[in-house]
């Protein structure tokens, strides 16, 4: 038996038994278990007030506060469960996880480390109806209506239904730093296990005194044994709102801090800083480092450093948690991360075939256990990858065991590079490069790789004295490493980029290995002098979202030509042109340097112009109209003067993230003028934001558009064809402000991209429901078709019953299984038959004003197939044409009134790479000359009829026509 008694009632037992002692500090607040415990109380209470009931999700985003401590206390005695978030997230994360949990409340601070968090709240109010309460430690402030402040929330106490022990009690965030994120169900019963015994081992008792310095949403902090472990024992637990050893030293001392858990980059830090940082440690009895791999080094300068013991923690937080024990020999706490906390905890080490490897050797964990989670919340396709039958948790690293039973970790499966057929662990060449001269720490990555597959690149962070980098390669072969294992690639870094809770960021390393070179797989030593012009770089940290500083930036730029481009969490903008290639409406490709390819078919003419770029490193923003389709359909070309496909080199860029800008150059001396614009937008407010405007229904273009719905229709039933998606405009006042419309429309809506484009005086801006084609450097082709629509109101009830109306209604899963179908064909004429797949079936996703039925197919470029291959077979998209296609792109042609141009064509970037990404252009607003326009369309089927057909195209067009914004007109002089 693991435990009889849920969270809430620990805390109530804990209060019993320890009533005056102090449980916990934040800053100069101290408080004892009874106040906590009352304080508790009260708070359920309160909440209960707010509508917060069992089995509700409620998003927590503190900082290591006493109002993360009593917020989620609060919410576990009522049985709702905290969805617990790093404060470091951002819109981005924050908006997947709530697609995921659907959350009723969202507890945010005002403002941390210069961050306010109202905004950001406001912005996922908006987007998730679910999100019925806004909860704001400290004051609510103006920004989001309606937001309650957490001082304010009480009640008197009251008994509230226990929720049972194997209830889940909390859902925390997995370790993956990318990617759809996923979220973790722990129970009361497993998670007072994991904190109970995990304290019991580490010898937590009333005299402890626990300093959280990592954010305590993470699982190591909170209970490994953590915050929670500490308070079950009646130790005090110290809240520190930063890592930062000159705050938190001081803080050991004066709190005489005796237990404290540490990420390896922090480690190394703390270990640095003790050369000149004297408060006095000598209160520390213990200090865990966990999380990532602990470069033996390190682990031996710690105990000394830092004047403690060591303990080092290998854990999960799906469950397994492996530790050191205090007694074992310095060797085991020095080279292993330790062995399973309980004698129940079951691990296997398998190969590839989940084959036991004999003792000793290297293969995957697998575990399972009485608190090892057997599914991820919601997930049930990536549960099916990422448990074995039997109910084990593949846990993706790579450890072997030592006789006496504790496990090493060599790496992760992911981590492993695959060099052109050799397989190689990065930890290996981390080791060899943490043991040179002058190198201070090293991280080593997998890069995709056009000829290799990919290369290996290597970041060093240099000790004081400066490093030769020209002879890496030639020291770690001295040292014996092999041939096949040094670096391709080595580039110095003086801090790493972390995760939200410390740990190096091996995803932004791979991006940042890719921006620093993008091409080729030359050797460091052997690097030649470029012959060919790069981009100069300079990185500066932002505090405005990207959103928000992307907007002001577009604003102000003088150019008359750029693209915006929102993809994942970067927003990046390609500004004035220094080369384009072009595919001209007779099918012409050229080259702007005066080159010409007219026998090949458009797409090959493309990938051979962009071929021969003399720059390195580059990134092509560009755009392809609707009508190329007729091109690559063999339907002839479409008069007009305007090139099909069109695509710029930029001679300057700006990507943005959260927290930090990259500008990129051509020319060296434009990188300070950038600069200056980037910081003076950053410093700036706006950008101003017009008035709201309404578009006029217009009854002409309603019956027109229902004469051709009726027209096509009848085609269909007639068999020429299955389905056709016909489209019409809305005019819209030429006073349109394109900039303030695109920034309050995407506060609006969750598109799969977004952009935002000029091009002399042609202008347009959108939210792409879903992407035309995704290809990454590595070849992985995916694509994300949608298709089958329902109304999003913001009305919670009435959504959820469209929702499953949606899913239910056989026409629009017939609809969408065609398309799917249609797409899996095209994409079985480019990638590997063994490789396709449809990683997400029938998902229902949320894009403004409308829901969609949504999957995605997704396969590996088959041999002599690249990224233009893929495009050329997936353009237009099938979910804004129709089946099959060329059938489609007639009826389209013979029953809209003129041609689509950008409207359901796409905005694209491609890099040197050879990634591409393709948005689809739905849900977007044009402007030519003194014309705007919107334009929607809806997929007919033979059972279509025009009434309903026209009123789709209103919903969809309320995704942009609600946020509408006018240009301010210029003060009078
Ligand atoms: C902890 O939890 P998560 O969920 O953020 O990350 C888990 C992953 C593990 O699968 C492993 O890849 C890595 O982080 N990891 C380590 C490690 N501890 C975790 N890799 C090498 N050496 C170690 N000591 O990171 C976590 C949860 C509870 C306690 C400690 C860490």
């Amino acid at each position: 038996m693991i435990g009889d008694a849920t969270l809430g009632e620990c805390l109530r037992r804990w209060a019993s038994r320890h009533a005056h002692r102090t449980a916990l500090v934040d800053e100069d607040t101290r408080i004892s278990f009874a106040q906590l415990d009352r304080r508790v109380d009260r708070l359920a209470a309160g909440l209960h007030a707010l509508g917060l009931r069992r089995g509700d999700r409620a998003m927590v985003q503190l900082p290591n506060s006493i109002g993360f401590v009593t917020v989620c206390f609060a919410l576990l005695r009522l049985g709702a469960i905290p969805v617990l978030a790093m404060p470091t997230q951002r819109a981005h994360d924050i908006d997947a996880l709530c697609r995921l949990a659907e959350p009723v409340a969202y507890f945010v601070p005002d403002e941390v480390g210069g961050f306010d968090y109202r905004p950001l709240a406001a912005e996922m109010a908006r987007a998730h109806p679910s999100l019925r309460a806004v909860v704001i430690d400290g004051g609510a402030g103006p920004h989001v209506p309606g937001a309650h402040e957490l001082a304010t929330l009480d009640g008197d106490p009251q008994e509230w239904a226990e929720p049972s022990p194997g209830d889940t009690a909390l859902l925390l965030l997995s370790g993956g730093t990318t990617g759809v994120p996923k979220l973790i169900p722990r129970t009361h019963a497993d998670y007072a296990y994991n904190f109970t015994a995990s304290a019991d081992l580490c010898g937590l008792d009333e005299s402890t005194v626990y300093l959280a310095v990592l954010p305590v949403a993470h699982n190591f902090t909170l209970a490994c044994p953590g915050v929670l472990g500490t308070l079950a024992q009646g130790g005090t637990v110290v809240l520190s709102r930063t890592a930062s050893c000159d705050e938190a030293m001081p803080l050991i001392e004066r709190e005489r801090v005796t237990h404290l858990a540490l990420v390896p980059p922090l480690a190394q830090l703390w270990v640095q800083a003790r050369e000149w940082e004297d408060s006095d440690l000598s209160s520390l009895r213990l200090v865990q480092v966990g999380g990532s791999r602990l470069a033996p080094l390190l682990a031996r300068r710690l105990p000394q450093a830092l004047g403690c013991r060591l303990q080092q923690v290998f854990g999960m937080a799906e469950g397994l948690l492996c530790y050191t024990r205090l007694d074992d020999p310095e060797d085991a706490i020095i080279h292993t991360q330790g062995r399973p906390l309980s004698p129940q905890d079951e691990v296997r080490i398998v190969d590839e075939h989940d084959q036991d490897v004999p003792p000793g050797e290297v293969g995957q964990l697998l575990t399972r256990g009485p608190y090892t989670i057997r599914g991820y919340y919601r997930a049930p396709e990536h549960n099916a990858g990422s448990f074995t039958r039997d109910g084990y948790y593949r846990t993706g690293d790579l450890v072997r065991r030592d006789p006496a039973g504790n496990l090493i970790v060599e790496g992760r499966i992911k981590e492993q590079i695959q060099r052109g057929g050799e397989k190689i662990s990065a930890a290996e060449v981390e080791f060899a490069l943490g043991h040179l001269p002058g190198v201070r720490a090293a991280a080593v990555v997998g890069v995709p790789d056009a000829l290799l597959g990919e290369r290996i690149c290597a970041f060093v962070q240099p000790q004081d004295t400066p490093i030769n980098m020209g002879g890496l390669r030639e020291a770690l072969r001295e040292r014996g490493l092999s041939t096949f294992k040094l670096p391709d690639q080595a580039e110095v870094l003086t801090h790493w980029p972390l995760t939200p809770v410390g740990k190096i960021d091996k995803h932004r390393l791979i991006a940042i290995a890719q921006e620093r070179r993008t091409s080729g797989a030359t050797a460091p030593s052997q690097a030649p002098a470029p012959a060919i012009a790069r981009y100069a770089e300079r990185r500066m940290a932002v505090a405005t979202a990207p959103l928000a500083l992307a907007a002001r930036l577009a604003r102000n730029l003088s150019s008359q030509h750029y693209t915006l481009y929102e993809h994942g969490s970067e927003w990046s903008i390609g500004l004035d042109s220094v080369l384009d290639v072009t595919i001209d409406a007779d099918g012409t490709v050229r080259r702007s340097n005066g080159a010409a390819w007219k026998a090949l078919p458009p797409c090959a003419g493309v990938a051979q112009a962009l071929a021969g770029i003399p720059f390195e490193g580059w990134r092509a923003y560009g755009r392809a109209d609707f009508e190329l389709a007729h091109l690559i359909h063999g339907l002839g070309g479409t008069s007009g003067t305007r090139p099909l496909l069109k695509l710029s080199i930029p001679r300057s860029e700006i990507r943005l993230r959260s927290g930090e800008a990259l500008i990129r150059a051509l020319d060296p001396a434009d990188l300070a003028a950038m600069e200056t614009l980037v910081a003076a937008q950053d410093a700036s407010s706006g950008p101003e934001i017009g008035q709201p405007v309404e578009i006029a229904r217009d009854s002409g273009t309603e019956h027109a558009y229902k004469q051709r719905v009726a027209a096509a229709v009848g085609e269909m039933q007639a068999h020429a064809y299955q389905k056709v998606i016909l489209s019409r405009t809305a005019e819209a006042p030429a006073a349109l402000d394109m900039v303030s419309s695109y920034l309050v429309g995407r506060r609006f809506n969750t598109p799969a991209r977004s952009f935002l484009l000029r091009d002399g005086d042609f202008e347009a801006y959108g939210f792409s429901p879903e992407t035309v084609v995704e290809i990454d450097a590595s070849g992985r082709v995916s694509t994300q078709p949608l298709a089958g629509t329902r109304a999003l109101s913001g009305d919670t009830a009435k959504d959820e019953r469209l929702r499953r109306e949606l899913l239910a209604d056989a026409k629009e899963i017939a609809e969408h299984a065609v398309s799917v179908k249609l797409t899996l064909q095209e994409m079985a004429e480019v990638c590997a038959p063994d490789s396709l797949r449809v990683s997400e079936f029938m998902d229902v996703y949320r894009r403004g004003s409308v829901q969609h039925l949504a999957s995605r197919v997704a396969g590996q470029l088959a041999p002599g197939r690249d990224a233009w291959r893929a495009f050329e077979k997936l353009f237009p998209a099938v979910t804004a044409s129709g089946i099959p296609k060329r059938e489609a792109l007639d009826s389209i042609r013979r029953h809209e009134p003129g041609p689509r141009g950008l409207y359901s064509g796409c905005v694209m970037l491609v890099d040197s790479n050879g990634a591409m990404d393709a948005a689809l252009v739905l849900r977007s607003a044009f402007r030519s000359g003194d014309r705007c326009w919107l334009q929607a369309g809806a997929g007919l089927v033979p059972s279509s009829t025009p009434d309903r057909e026209w009123t789709e195209t209103c919903e969809k067009l309320e995704s942009v026509s609600r946020h509408l914004r006018l240009r301010t007109p210029a003060p009078p002089q």
